[in-house]
């Protein structure tokens, strides 16, 4: 958690989906500080609310209890969802399905901003010796990918159409430390991950943008350059941790389409079902 806070408290009531995943947890501490009251939601048990807290458990497929949950919120840090490469049915009940439910809900409520926890796999089949940005086109590699590029575009037209602003935060790899050389390019700290959503949840005026979300990685694949406006600036770095990573992980297997896409052991996955 930063010592301090990036923003002082701004909102009365934020909604935090997935709050029982793991970056779900990290936030449920560190968004306290921004706000009067932090409601949280997941299908999964969330357990006792704390000081502050509403919890919620719920389907995001369930459109009339999204529609409840979103009563009375200012701004939404969604991060609930399939967050692997998972069958067809799942992705597409709590992806697709439960997108579209957030932002309707969110339409109704008249709430008038998302951060929503997209994914580098929306970009999996660039190679590894490209640099992706803002406005290049999406390639996903697998269905996971495409359902959250499905989500992207649904915060567009939400923006387009109503006016409901929309960071689409593409997270890199955000663990406590980065597992394997791919990580190095791909790792986003909790620090640098508390930073980035506050900014986009603070920030005067983002439409709808797309940034990415990784540390101050020497190596990187992403060009964070058209989302200045946002205010994201990194603290943390893999390069700490690239000794160590490099000692586990000595050689890379060049014909191995891990180590040639973006997407790593995503871009493998299948065939689908
Ligand atoms: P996670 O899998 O630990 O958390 C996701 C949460 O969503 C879980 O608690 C799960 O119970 C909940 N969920 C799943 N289906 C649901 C449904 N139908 N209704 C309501 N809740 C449901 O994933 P993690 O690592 O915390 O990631 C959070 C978000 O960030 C996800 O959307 C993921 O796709 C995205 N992301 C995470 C990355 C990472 O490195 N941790 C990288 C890229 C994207
Ligand atoms: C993701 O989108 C996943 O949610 C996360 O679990 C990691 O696999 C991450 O991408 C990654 O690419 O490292």
């Amino acid at each position: 958690m930063l010592d301090q806070p990036a923003s002082p408290l701004t909102f009365n009531r934020l909604l935090l989906t997935g709050a029982a995943g793991g970056l779900g947890r990290e936030l449920r501490a560190r968004l306290k500080r921004y706000c009067t009251a932090l409601r949280l939601s997941d299908i999964a048990d969330l357990g006792p609310a704390g000081a502050g807290e509403e919890c919620v458990q719920l389907d995001l497929a369930d459109a009339a209890g999204v529609l409840q949950l979103m009563q009375g919120v200012d701004a939404v840090v969604h991060m609930g969802g399939i967050s692997t490469e998972q069958p067809w049915a799942p992705i597409l009940a709590a992806n697709i399905v439960g997108i579209y439910n957030l932002y309707e809900a969110a339409r109704k409520n008249g709430v008038k901003r998302v951060i929503f926890a997209s994914s580098n796999h929306v970009m999996g089949f660039y190679r590894q010796d490209q640099v992706v940005d803002a406005d290049s086109p999406p390639r996903p590699d697998g269905l996971y990918g495409l359902s959250k590029a499905f989500g992207e575009d649904v915060a567009r037209l939400y923006w387009d159409r109503y006016g409901i602003e929309t960071v689409v935060v593409r997270i890199g790899s955000s663990f406590p430390e980065p597992r394997d050389r791919r990580m190095l390019a791909t790792w986003l700290s909790y620090d640098d991950l508390e930073r980035l959503v506050v900014a986009g949840l603070t920030a005067p005026v983002v439409g709808w943008s797309v940034v990415y979300g990784i540390s101050d990685n020497r190596t990187a694949w992403y060009d964070n350059t058209k989302a200045r406006h946002i205010g994201y600036r990194a603290q943390d770095s893999s390069d700490v941790h690239r000794d160590a990573v490099e000692a586990r992980q000595p050689k890379i297997d060049l014909a191995d389409p891990a180590a040639i896409y973006q997407g790593g052991a995503f871009v493998r996955t299948g065939p689908f079902e």
